[in-house]
């Protein structure tokens, strides 16, 4: 039997910069009232690398391969959240999200993620890979006044630098899509190099 999950590999955030994101989600939540968003969850907010989407069980391990080799190839960075964004436009919001600015190193570790697991058939994003931390999705059946109301509240809002991250690992993790919303769950959990003792 062929069976398959759903799987994505991310950046994980640590829980104290989860629940600073998830203020700013109050902040907005506060403001639009009634509004159909689906704002993301504080355990689930993430910045994700490559969506690999179904997945066979048999090829988990190779994807786990994949990871830790391509980690190890990569020094620890930083990276930095902050000002709202959305897809398509932020006048035409549909997905909201932070700004990540980052070094390149993000993007090369990235770039060798996504081309070693294009090599194990998980196709790329024809769009170019835009860092950012979804943080709420309009609901299909938002109307024209209420993506007026969310493109207005997200114009006006300033969030400023919200926080610094350090990454030093990289996570494979499924994805159960419930009633009440998507559970992930770290699969596997690979480390960039390991920087080296310093000289006595
Ligand atoms: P995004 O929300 O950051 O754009 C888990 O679903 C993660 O995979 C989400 O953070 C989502 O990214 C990303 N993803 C990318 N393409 C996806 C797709 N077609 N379906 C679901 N998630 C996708």
């Amino acid at each position: 039997m062929n069976q398959v999950l759903r799987a994505f590999i991310a950046i994980e955030l640590p829980a104290e910069v989860q629940h600073k994101l998830s203020q700013i989600i109050q902040r907005l939540q506060g403001q639009l009232p009634n509004v159909p968003i689906r704002w993301v969850k504080a355990q689930n907010i993430h910045l994700t690398l490559k969506f690999l989407g179904e997945v066979s069980l048999n090829n988990l391990e190779a994807i786990k391969q994949v990871l830790v080799k391509e980690a190890t190839g990569f020094s620890p960075f930083e990276f930095s959240i902050g000002e709202l964004g959305a897809f398509p436009t932020l006048k035409h919001p549909r997905v909201i999200w932070l700004h990540v600015t980052s070094p390149s190193e993000l993007f090369s570790l990235q770039r060798a993620i996504d081309l070693q697991t294009e090599r194990l058939g998980y196709i790329s994003e024809e769009r170019r890979y835009s860092p950012h931390i979804t943080i709420g999705r309009v609901n299909r059946h938002a109307d024209a006044e209420d993506l007026n109301r969310i493109a207005s509240v997200l114009q006006k809002t300033q969030t400023g630098l919200v926080e610094v991250v350090s990454v030093s690992t990289v996570t494979l993790f499924r994805s159960d899509l419930h009633p009440d919303g998507s559970v992930y769950t770290p699969l596997a959990i690979a480390s960039l190099k390991k920087s080296n003792p310093e000289k006595r």
